[in-house]
């Protein structure tokens, strides 16, 4: 018999310790778990990820299968690229912004909700989640169903919000495999919960998405504001660099990990673009930069594939 890997969803086996689903011989009949969620969840430790499965594949399967899907976007990840992939489902389906912690006070849910409509188009239902927030509202949206998808960018928090809603609507022992990494989850897996069946899935993943343990979001974003008169750069620790020219203020949404440094002398070199006023600079994966006027931009090449630009989320002309 076939015995699937609760932590991650990949078949388990014992032939071949390089592959995926690997679990000592004498282990197998009694593991839940393959090798790599174990000490994952244990020792926070993990081998490097296989082949992900394609965003196509992932579309396609729960296109072809799936009755409902909860879309799973977080703050720092609403942008183009993204609400795309929310689009190309074309399943009943609710948008869920996660990680609903991160998000600054100064941002007002109704806020986001009414951009999510005015700037993307988004008609269906939008519920704000975190680990600690809301969950009442999802498991409602959630009962109405039979069977359900969670769907998103690796790192969406898909796994670690199912664990919760085990954790507080059934049962408290078994967990999925979560983590600040890429690709945690590599293959569907189904979970019981009372009458309602969720899949979890693996997370779409996107080559321009910055991901590790620093820029992982884990508390409220403070924005840092500066006001930009003459050139200058600003040193994201060793991850960014931007130059920015035109009076503006210039707004930081990343995380309190990440310090900020201007430099009024050393000036990036690399791409020059043009920002319009309430536009937001949006790096996949990271943060994002709000500019209140024109301004120019540059940037080095090879960060240019991370970077989005959009109307401004926050305090633009949409509230
Ligand atoms: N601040 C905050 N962090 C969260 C929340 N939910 C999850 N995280 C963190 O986000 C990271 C990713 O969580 P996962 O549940 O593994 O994400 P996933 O969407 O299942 O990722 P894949 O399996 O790779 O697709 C982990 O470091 C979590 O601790 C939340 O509500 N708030
Ligand atoms: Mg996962």
């Amino acid at each position: 018999m076939n015995k699937i890997c609760f932590g991650c969803g990949i078949k388990l086996q014992f032939k071949d310790n390089t592959k995926l689903g690997y679990v000592p011989e004498e282990k197998y009949e009694d593991s839940k778990y393959c090798q790599r969620c174990f000490r994952l969840m244990h020792y926070g430790k993990v081998a490097s990820a296989c082949e992900p499965k394609s965003s196509e594949d992932i579309i396609k399967t729960v296109n072809k299968n799936a009755k409902n899907v909860v879309f799973l976007i977080d703050f720092v990840n609403l942008f183009g690229e993204v609400i795309n992939l929310f689009k190309n489902i074309k399943v009943p389906k609710i948008l869920v912004i996660s990680k609903s912690d991160i998000i600054p006070k100064n941002v007002s849910f109704s806020q986001i909700r009414n951009y999510l409509k005015v700037v993307y188009g988004i008609r269906e239902e939008i519920i704000f989640t975190s680990k600690k927030s809301n969950l009442n509202t999802l498991m409602k949206a959630l009962y109405e169903m039979n069977e359900v998808y969670f769907l998103g960018l690796t790192n969406a928090g898909k796994s670690s919000l199912i664990n919760i809603l085990l954790d507080n609507y059934g049962s408290k022992s078994a967990k999925l495999a979560t983590s600040y990494r890429e690709n945690t989850t590599q293959d569907f897996v189904r979970i019981k919960l009372k009458g309602l069946t969720i899949i979890d899935s693996p997370g779409f993943l996107m080559e321009n998405f910055m991901l590790d343990k620093l820029t992982n979001i884990s508390e409220e974003i403070k924005p840092k504001t500066f006001q930009n008169k003459v050139k200058c750069s600003y040193k994201l620790d060793d991850i960014l660099n931007i130059s920015i020219e035109g009076t503006s203020s210039v707004v930081f949404y990343f995380s309190k990990n990440i310090k900020i440094k201007r430099d009024y002398k050393n000036f990036q070199k690399g791409i020059t673009f043009k920002v319009k006023g309430n536009y937001d600079i949006v790096i996949c994966g990271l943060g994002f930069i709000k500019v209140t006027s024109t301004v120019d931009i540059t940037i080095s090449d090879d960060l240019m594939k991370y970077v989005n630009i959009r109307p401004s989320l926050v305090g633009g002309v949409y509230e």
